[in-house]
């Protein structure tokens, strides 16, 4: 009763130029979620960044609502994107871990998802760009020539346009629905993650022969002359570009977006830009002081620009809500010698957060978050608490949809504030990145773990201490200023409150009569 009102009134306030079909139906916004991967909440210039400029993020912002307590659900990419289209945090099902390459799909082909249910609907569903949730059956025996099944088509998407996992993780070629493009049958593609193929040039031994060195990992197969994880043969024509993949996946979303103009879509346009390794188009190679990593935040600029001159030119801005975040916090180097240190500067990837990616600490999961639909979303800037994970069940809101009993547990109705009717979101979101740490308010509680306190290779603090870290963002914005044993009650109350969200998988407040035990 509860959730139908809300949505309700959520519908009545959107204030759609009168419908002459069923309220529900007038409704369906489109939706585009530009998903970038490594940006920090520091690298655009609507938050902060001087060194580097992001004109059409930062004319998103202007146009839109800016978030500046916003996270992704995990400081790594896999499980931040399961949460995000399962609305389920990642920490409860295991095997949720950054992916290798090969690896079976992991969201469940019968499982509510953010797409599956936007189909239901009535949406058409597309993704393009990094997946990162594994295809198909998975492992070193896996036929990449033949089609791969279950695929990103099997958990909701009609159409889907992937990178496989990452930009440095073989195998690196394009897969669109459920087959390699560009694929020869006389150059089968074979992957292995665990025996290199006889042959092939690998990091190690071919060094001196790559184009970029790596600094840690990234020293098997090589690829376009770059070191990647795992190994790979043939499959030769099927092989991307790695300089022109911003401009291939652009081009796709742009086309999925002019093919259903004419129908609600949802397109998830996950970028590589700017993961690793870093190699930006001509157009912005060397056009920032920051080496690669600026001149991938540019790229990164550049195709949340296509997609709004996209909408500009199909007459659709008014009618799509556009949301551009990131998976996971920033760092700097992830493992390629490509001059990011040296050339950071004063540059604040993470902003005025501690760590990034890989950290427990607000640089890991607090990121860029601009939601944009003029007429529809307020302008200006948001402090209210949301989380990715809210997606399913706020989408869900929008589109008239009931979630089923007990689907996408995690994820709350944040609606309102999404469109910045209310300034307030959740009242607590949690972050995991291995350890799973709360904020609840101003109150930022880090339990206690035994994991490593730095990633060497990174050089990222990750905020995994032997003994509880209480901070208060609203003081202590770096979180350096440990008030546990001051402030015991609130540890305890953090603790408690932990302990029962993590046992409960249930944090959104259920639909319907509560229940008999109750
Ligand atoms: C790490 C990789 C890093 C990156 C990350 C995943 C090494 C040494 N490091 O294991 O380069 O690929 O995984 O990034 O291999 S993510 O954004 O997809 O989570
Ligand atoms: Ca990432």
């Amino acid at each position: 009763m509860k959730n139908t009102w809300l949505t309700l009134a959520v519908l009545a306030a959107l204030e759609f130029a009168q419908p002459t079909t069923s309220a529900a139906e007038a409704k369906k916004m489109n939706i585009v979620v530009i998903y970038g991967d490594d940006v920090g909440y520091g690298d655009l210039s609507c938050y902060g960044a001087t060194a580097v400029q992001t004109p059409n993020c930062d004319r998103l912002a202007k146009e839109g609502l800016r978030f500046t307590s916003a996270y992704t659900t995990s400081a790594t990419c896999t499980p931040s994107r399961f949460s995000m289209l399962t609305g389920i945090y990642a920490f409860r099902q295991r095997g949720t871990g950054v992916l290798p390459g090969n690896a079976p799909l992991i969201i469940a082909t019968n499982q509510l998802t953010l797409p599956s249910m936007l189909k239901q609907a009535g949406y058409a569903t597309g993704v393009v760009g990094k997946w990162h949730l594994g295809l198909g059956q998975g492992g070193d025996a896996m036929d990449w020539n033949a089609e791969l099944r279950p695929s990103a088509n099997d958990i909701g998407f009609d159409h889907a346009f992937l990178m496989p996992a990452t930009g440095d993780r073989v195998p690196c070629v394009y897969v669109e629905n459920r087959r390699v493009i560009n694929l020869s049958a006389v150059n089968p593609l074979l992957v292995n993650y665990k025996t290199p193929f006889a042959g092939e040039l690998n990091g190690v031994s071919n060094r001196s022969e790559l184009r970029m060195d790596w600094s840690h990992g990234h020293n098997q197969a090589v690829v376009n002359g770059v070191g990647r994880i795992g190994y790979m043969s043939g499959g030769t024509n099927a092989v991307w570009n790695d300089e022109e993949m911003y401009e291939v996946f652009t081009r796709q979303a742009v086309q999925f977006i002019e093919r259903h103009r004419a129908n609600p879509f949802f397109l998830y346009f996950a970028t590589h830009s700017i993961h690793v390794p870093r190699l930006p188009g001509k157009r912005f190679a060397g056009k920032t002081t920051m080496g690669p990593r600026g001149d991938a935040i540019l790229e990164f600029d550049w195709q949340v620009g296509e997609v709004m001159k996209a909408l500009d030119r199909l007459g659709l801005a008014k009618n799509t809500l556009v949301i551009v975040s990131s998976d996971n916090g920033p760092v700097i180097d992830d493992g390629y010698m490509d001059g990011a240190v040296e050339k950071l500067g004063q540059h604040k990837a993470a902003g005025p957060w501690r760590g990034g990616k890989y950290s427990s600490y607000e640089g890991g999961t607090r990121v860029p978050f601009i939601v944009r639909c003029p007429g529809v979303v307020k302008t200006g800037v948001s402090v209210a608490l949301v989380s990715q994970v809210d997606f399913i069940a706020s989408f869900a809101a929008m589109a008239g949809q009931k979630l089923p009993d007990g689907a996408a547990p995690d994820s709350q109705n944040i609606l309102p504030a999404l469109l910045g009717k209310s300034k307030t979101g959740r009242d607590h979101v949690l972050e995991h990145s291995g350890n799973v740490a709360i904020r609840a308010g101003d109150w930022k509680f880090i339990p206690a773990s035994r994991g490593q306190r730095k990633n060497a290779n990174t050089n990222t603090e990750l905020g995994h201490e032997p003994s509880g870290q209480l901070f208060n963002l609203a003081q202590d914005a770096g979180e350096k200023n440990n008030l546990a044993a001051e402030h015991p009650e609130k540890v305890a109350e953090l603790t408690a409150r932990l302990i029962q969200l993590k046992a409960d998988a249930a944090s959104r407040p259920q639909p319907g009569p509560p229940k008999k035990e109750e």
